[in-house]
């Protein structure tokens, strides 16, 4: 049994989508990051980073459990644990690597600060605003590009690259809609996967998580996400 400690966040849901099509066996933990879950000393022995998601695996290949946070180092530990959506050739599971290597290091950071300026601040910081929108732009133009030369992003093979990549897409497919034809391709393919519609729903039924961060996002809110609690001692 794997435990998947995390919430409707475009990080848990990577996981969820892999745990889905991976057919394993698992259960979610909930775990409220506007609430200040993920501050507690629980959380915080499970991942001193204080980030969700995190998973348990009872049953590791190297007997008994198993902790593992960072969605990239999740991805690619249960694609081995399984045999799956990992290619076997070496320069194809290269490839696989380095599109998930962009997702993890470009598009998750970037999009993340893009959020923050445009929906979280507080104050509107002009300069924040248009160089995250600019970066998000020239990252969803390399995507697009990349998919209008393979069908996924590792390839000829739908691999853990597509299903880290897609629920940071998810608002682009909708706001930019038209605008990354390929792009728009392959999001139809991937949410036509029953797992990837069921994964990007993990954690709804019990959020009360501002989707978005649109409308309700309180000072308290920003205090326990970017506030002082994150710099206490641990
Ligand atoms: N690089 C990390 C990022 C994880 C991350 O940013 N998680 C967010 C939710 S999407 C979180 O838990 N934030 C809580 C906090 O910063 O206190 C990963 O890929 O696992």
């Amino acid at each position: 049994m794997i435990t998947l400690y995390g919430g409707p966040t475009p990080n848990a849901r990577k996981i969820a989508i892999a745990l889905l099509e991976m057919a394993l066996e698992w259960r979610l933990e909930h775990v409220d990051i506007l609430a200040g879950d993920q501050l507690t000393p629980e959380f915080l022995a499970l991942n001193p980073n204080n980030k969700t998601p995190v998973i348990v695996d009872e049953n590791s290949p190297a007997g008994g459990r198993f902790v593992l946070w960072e969605t990239g180092a999740i991805l690619l530990y249960l694609a081995e644990k399984t045999g799956r959506f990992l290619p076997q050739d070496p320069t194809k599971r290269a490839i696989c690597w380095q599109w998930l290597m962009f997702q993890m290091t470009g598009v998750g950071p970037m999009f993340g600060q893009q959020a923050h300026f445009t929906h979280y601040a507080k104050e509107r910081h002009e300069y924040a605003i248009q160089r995250y929108n600019r970066e998000v732009d020239r990252l969803m133009m390399v995507v697009d590009k990349r998919l209008a030369d393979a069908e996924w992003l590792g390839g000829d093979e739908y691999t853990i690259a597509d299903m880290a990549m897609l629920p940071y897409l998810r608002r682009q497919l909708i706001e930019r809609a038209g605008h990354f034809p390929n792009v728009d391709r392959w999001g139809t393919a991937m949410l036509e996967r029953p797992a990837v519609a069921e994964g990007i729903k993990v954690g709804v039924a019990r959020a009360e998580t501002i989707e978005g961060g649109l409308s309700g996002f309180t000072d308290e809110h920003r205090a326990i996400l970017w506030g002082d609690r994150q710099h206490a001692p641990r």
